[in-house]
């Protein structure tokens, strides 16, 4: 570990690099990296706690919610309600965006997330995240958020950032200046700068897909698939979690590419453009990435609803250009 920055002290230093600081946003970053400590500390404990296991609710998309899933989405929207920064969350766990403290009129900005990303995964101690990103509201302070500050292109953040409850816990974020990368002392309760200005190698060979999913896949991915295949003498390898950001994370430090693919069913694919998709797209362009869906960036997309979902390939620039040739070439 280089010099022991705290990621307090690091807020602080790099305050100063966002446009019209209030120190607001200094604090909502301060917050969601205590809302991290606490659902790191649950998800740590969760076989001895009885908190593993189906929650017996389903979440916006009809899926089974996990009760860590519920914990967690708690534990954030307290954190980050209870604070003057927030005027509105949306969260992948609840079907409509909230509004914070006084409906949503006060607060600067607007927080995106997925509280625990991956969690069909807790039951077998494998990874699992926290997504964010943070927004400026675009309704004017004193009025009712609507519709507009919620549904804003990626290109419009501020912040994007992701925790990884991993065999280490780490939280990496960007907000415009470069990615960094912070890991949790659990003996210390802090996180300490330990990944400075977080970079894709130059190359890439690994590549991330549902196997499963090829067959229905458009003929774009099954074409690049298997020219991965093929490049097994060049070190290609495939490597795949199921947890966005484990998987995300490793092919940052490693070099490679993430797909999730639109298929025959599935048009639109499984990701969710706003909780998922936009913030590791922030910090994949950060991180001298880049991120499209079949169509070209995701960052520019805008959403026309909620909890809209996206195609999603994200990692290295020269994957992600061999991608699109074979987008090319399949007309
Ligand atoms: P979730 O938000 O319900 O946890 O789903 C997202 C997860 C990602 O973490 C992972 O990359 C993907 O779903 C795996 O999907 P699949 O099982 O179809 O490969
Ligand atoms: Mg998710």
């Amino acid at each position: 570990m280089s010099k022991t920055i705290t990621l307090q002290e690091f807020i602080m230093d790099t305050q100063a690099e966002f446009p019209f600081v209030s120190g607001q946003l200094t604090r909502l970053l301060t917050d969601i990296g205590v809302a991290a400590k606490i659902v790191n500390h649950q998800v740590n404990r969760a076989g001895l706690a009885g908190i593993l296991g189906e929650a017996g609710s389903q979440n916006s998309h009809d899926e089974a919610q996990q009760k860590l899933d519920v914990f967690a989405d708690r534990t954030f929207m307290r954190i980050l309600t209870a604070g003057k920064s927030v005027a509105g969350i949306g969260s992948e766990e609840q079907d409509q965006y909230v509004f914070c403290g006084d409906d949503g009129k006060s607060g600067k900005y607007i927080v995106m997330i997925d509280p625990l990303d991956g969690s069909s995964n807790v039951d077998v101690n494998v990874s699992i995240g926290t997504i964010f990103s943070i927004y400026r509201r675009v309704t004017p302070m004193g009025e009712t958020l609507s519709d507009q500050d919620f549904l804003q292109a990626g290109t419009e953040q501020v912040v994007a950032g992701y925790v990884l409850y991993g065999s280490s816990t780490m939280l990496v974020y960007t907000t415009g200046s470069g990615v960094n990368g912070f890991t949790l002392d659990p003996a210390v309760g802090e996180f300490f700068l330990s990944h400075p200005k977080m970079q894709f190698p130059e190359t890439g060979s690994i590549y991330s897909i549902n196997d499963a999913l090829l067959g229905q896949a458009n003929e774009a991915t099954q074409q690049f698939i298997t020219g991965c295949r093929e490049a097994i003498d060049n070190g290609f390898k495939a490597r795949y979690i199921g947890s966005l950001v484990s998987d995300f994370h490793r092919n940052l430090i490693k070099g490679g590419i993430y797909l999730y693919p639109s298929t025959k069913d599935h048009p639109q694919g499984k990701l969710r453009l706003l909780y998922e998709c936009a913030p590791l797209a922030f910090i994949a362009l950060q991180a001298g990435g880049s991120a499209e869906d079949d169509h070209g960036s995701i960052l520019e997309k805008v959403p026309s609803s909620l909890h809209e979902r996206s195609p999603f390939y994200v990692g290295n620039i020269h994957l992600i250009q061999a991608l699109r040739s074979c987008w090319m070439n399949n007309g």
